[in-house]
């Protein structure tokens, strides 16, 4: 499999989420990226596609945070990460502020994402990779290409970033292909996570399908987005759709409800599939609770294969350091 990957994407090496009442060691690490480079044999460096796709998903103005909001938290006389601690509630307002704490709780919705010195050039490797991977299906290189990015991306939305993502790799991916003239294009996202950012870009949006199979916000992350409920808005009405599975879930069930968003992005008539990969649905992600096995990983990419379109991956969560690579292997 054609795998792009920028060597830029380990600049961002996050030291503490603040989760569960105290400081814990980051998930979301360099490590993670070495452990499965280590399995993927020849990967390419993505070549500078530039701010465009970027901003053709992403907020000029939360671009421009993300590119000075750790050098704004140095000049604010702090050290490490930035982290935000006040969130407004609702109602966002564009109020200028200009504080950091108050741009990072702006932006951010959770405290579980820190900006660190070298976050926004391994978000911009990252993007940079999923571009890569589009532009080699446009160009008629590959079928099927694999953008080996982290920091991932389906939790950050057009403006906020949350969830260990900054820039959202899959709707950068998913649009770039819309406009090389690809699409109809159907984001699947199989992460453990449900992929708030990827639904709220194209909540409204008719032309791009999201569907994605998570466990169920009502008892993990991000909570607020996720229900069955959510199923698209205006234009976008119906090409949302949403799977939440209980935790414990195994193979069995998942195959079921990934049966069922196949037929919907099928249905949907869509001719370049983007998939959001996470490995943390495996039983031994330590942060996850599902119970697929590494086969399992191996029937989900088969049974995704077999819809029949030229396919872009990108890689979002998967926390078993030592189990990540032959997930993500037998996945591709
Ligand atoms: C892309 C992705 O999978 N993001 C997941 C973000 C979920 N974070 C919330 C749960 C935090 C649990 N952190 C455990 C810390 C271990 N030291
Ligand atoms: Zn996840």
């Amino acid at each position: 499999m054609l795998t792009f990957c920028s060597p830029a994407q380990n600049a961002h090496a996050p030291l503490l989420e603040l989760v569960n009442g105290q400081a814990e060691a980051h998930a979301e690490i360099p490590a993670r990226l070495e452990n499965m480079l280590a399995a993927m044999g020849a990967v390419r460096a993505p070549e500078n596609n530039g701010l465009e796709p970027i901003l053709a998903v992403h907020d000029p103005a939360y671009v421009a945070f993300l590119q000075s909001a750790h050098d704004a938290w140095l000049a604010a006389g702090r050290e490490g990460d930035a982290i935000g601690y006040a969130f407004p509630v609702r109602g966002r307002r564009p109020l200028g502020l200009e504080r950091i704490d108050g741009r990072l709780g702006q932006y951010g919705f959770d405290t579980v994402t820190p900006i660190a010195a070298g976050t926004w050039q391994a978000a911009y490797g990252a993007a940079q990779s999923a571009i890569a991977a589009v532009e080699a299906q446009a160009s008629g290189e590959a079928r099927h290409a694999f953008a080996l990015c982290r920091p991932p991306g389906h939790h950050a939305g057009a403006d906020y970033f949350g969830g260990y993502c900054y820039l959202n790799n899959a709707a950068i991916a998913a649009r770039a292909a819309a406009s090389r003239e690809m699409g109809p294009v159907a984001v699947l996202d199989v992460d453990y996570h449900h992929g708030n950012g990827t639904q709220d870009i194209f909540y409204e949006d008719g032309s791009i399908f999201f569907a994605s199979i998570h466990a169920d916000p009502k008892t993990d992350f991000p909570y607020f987005w996720g229900h069955a409920e959510e199923r698209g808005a205006g234009d976008g009405e119906g090409t949302t759709f949403n799977q939440p599975l209980p935790r414990g879930t195994d193979w069995t069930a998942y195959e079921g409800a990934l049966g069922k968003a196949l037929e919907a992005i099928a249905r949907f008539g869509a001719t370049t599939l983007i998939v959001s990969y996470g490995a943390d649905t495996f039983a031994e992600d330590p942060i996850s609770q599902f119970a697929l096995t590494t086969d399992d990983m191996q029937r989900m990419g088969a049974a995704i294969t077999a819809l029949g379109l030229p396919t872009v991956t990108v890689m979002e969560g998967g926390y078993n350091g030592a189990a990540l690579c032959r997930n993500v292997v037998g996945f591709i």
